[in-house]
């Protein structure tokens, strides 16, 4: 049986957490490695991209999150077979990393700065991002592909829930429920669902 092993940031959150929920969803047993920003900045020099996640798959180091969903997802029945569905799957993830570029360029900024630009954010990037997955949630109803949940559930869902959940500075909680509420309503549902309850059962 294969060996894994996932380097992440210490958090429920970000591009690592919807592999960790598709490997508990598949029953794959894998290391969740956990790390610090400290130790981030002392292995970043050493990570093929800078960034993380990577996956040690049987001793060959992988990168790029969605790849890793897509590969795990397979495993737990996740993704679709159907290529129709499967492009409807990708352009949900597609979307969300797009939407993570234009908050990250946030980071690091403080005071005034930051206010200034989360505002500019929240009029611009998000508004288009939040409203433009709600669309495309629409066509497919409750999930976004294939009448079922998919990784691209997973990567929304985690998003959202970060979204609204207070954390990030200046974008106001209800963001999401005034732009798309379909959307407020998938995070719920997605919560709920069996296979997501059941990781962060495991994990309390
Ligand atoms: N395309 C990559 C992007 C990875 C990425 O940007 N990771 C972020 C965390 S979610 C990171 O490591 N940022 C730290 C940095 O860039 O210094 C993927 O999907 O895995």
């Amino acid at each position: 049986m294969a060996q894994y092993t996932l380097t992440y940031f210490d958090m429920d959150s970000g591009r690592g957490e919807p592999v960790r929920i598709a490997f508990h969803a598949a029953g794959i047993e894998f290391q969740d490695h956990r790390v610090s920003f400290p130790e981030f900045v002392d292995i970043r020099p050493d990570l093929r991209f800078s960034c993380l996640p990577v996956l040690e798959l049987d001793g060959e180091i992988v990168t790029q999150s969605d790849g890793m969903s897509r590969y795990i997802g397979k495993m737990a029945g996740l993704y679709p077979e159907d290529d129709l569905q499967a492009l409807y799957c990708d352009e949900a993830l597609g979307a969300c990393e797009d939407l993570l570029h234009a908050v990250v360029k946030t980071f690091g900024l403080e005071g005034e700065e930051l206010k200034k630009a989360r505002e500019e954010l929240v009029e611009g990037w998000l508004t288009v991002f939040v409203r433009g997955l709600g669309e495309i949630l629409a066509r497919g109803g409750e999930y976004f592909a294939d009448g079922r949940l998919t990784i691209a559930d997973l990567k929304v869902f985690v998003i959202t829930r970060w979204l609204r959940s207070g954390m990030l500075e200046h974008v106001p909680q209800d963001l999401v429920e005034q732009l798309a509420p379909n959307l407020a309503e998938h995070q719920k549902r997605v919560e709920a669902d069996p296979v997501v309850s059941a990781y962060y059962a495991s994990r309390s």
